[in-house]
């Protein structure tokens, strides 16, 4: 995957259809296609006339969004925003999910309860998001947490570091699960990627905190 400008649409890590019978093709190859592809064209063009922030990764530019000039800042975070949350979430997804193992299932019994209880308060959170948006599993300062955010919003930004994401956009879900999102959460928990995410925490725990003064833009 290129990780920087000019992004390209990588293909999906497993077929439109090997999500079924719980997210259907047409919506994955809407989804990466249509949706994520116009968000990378979006982003390329933006960044065109901007050499100096040809080289900035995906992370680079949205954990230090507040340093770009003023009528970039929000149309990167944006477009940027949207090509991050949609890679990941697909990442984040896999035919057969299974439960987490790993470190990461002790650390969600720690903080949440149980592994039931997580995904219940995931599921509350993700279906009371208001229009447009994203829930989220991540960590900083030792501690996993719940949080929700709008449009392409990410937050990396506070310096979180992600595990897992759902995309509860109506373009996510509704060909098949129409406005049915408490629906969709439950198919959703049927294919979350542990795996990536085990991958993911172990990354968190050996990182250094995510300091947005550090990038060099
Ligand atoms: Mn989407």
């Amino acid at each position: 995957m290129n990780p920087c400008y000019p992004f390209v649409n990588t293909p999906l890590p497993y077929a439109y259809d090997a999500l079924e019978p719980f997210i259907d093709q047409k919506t994955m190859y809407l989804h990466h296609d249509s949706h994520l592809q116009t968000y990378i064209d979006r982003l390329n063009a933006l960044l065109e006339p901007y050499p100096h922030l040809q080289g900035c990764s995906l992370t680079d530019l949205l954990s230090s969004l507040w340093k770009l000039p003023c009528p970039l800042r929000t149309s990167i975070g944006n477009q940027a925003g949207g090509v991050y949350c949609h890679r990941f979430f697909f990442e984040g997804m896999s035919p057969g999910g299974r439960q987490p193992n790993g470190k990461l299932l002790p650390a969600i019994q720690k903080q949440f309860g149980s592994f039931d209880q997580f995904k219940k308060l995931f599921s509350k959170q993700a279906a009371a998001v208001f229009g447009s948006g994203y829930a989220w599993l991540v960590f900083r300062n030792g501690a996993l947490s719940i949080l929700t955010t709008a449009n392409q919003d990410t937050p990396l930004l506070e310096g979180y570091r992600p595990l897992i994401n759902l995309d509860v956009w109506e373009h996510a879900y509704y060909l098949k699960h129409y406005n049915l999102r408490a629906d969709y959460i439950q198919d959703w928990f049927q294919v979350v990627n542990w795996e990536m995410a085990e991958l993911r925490f172990q990354n968190a725990l050996s990182s250094a905190p995510l300091c947005p003064c550090r990038h060099n833009i």
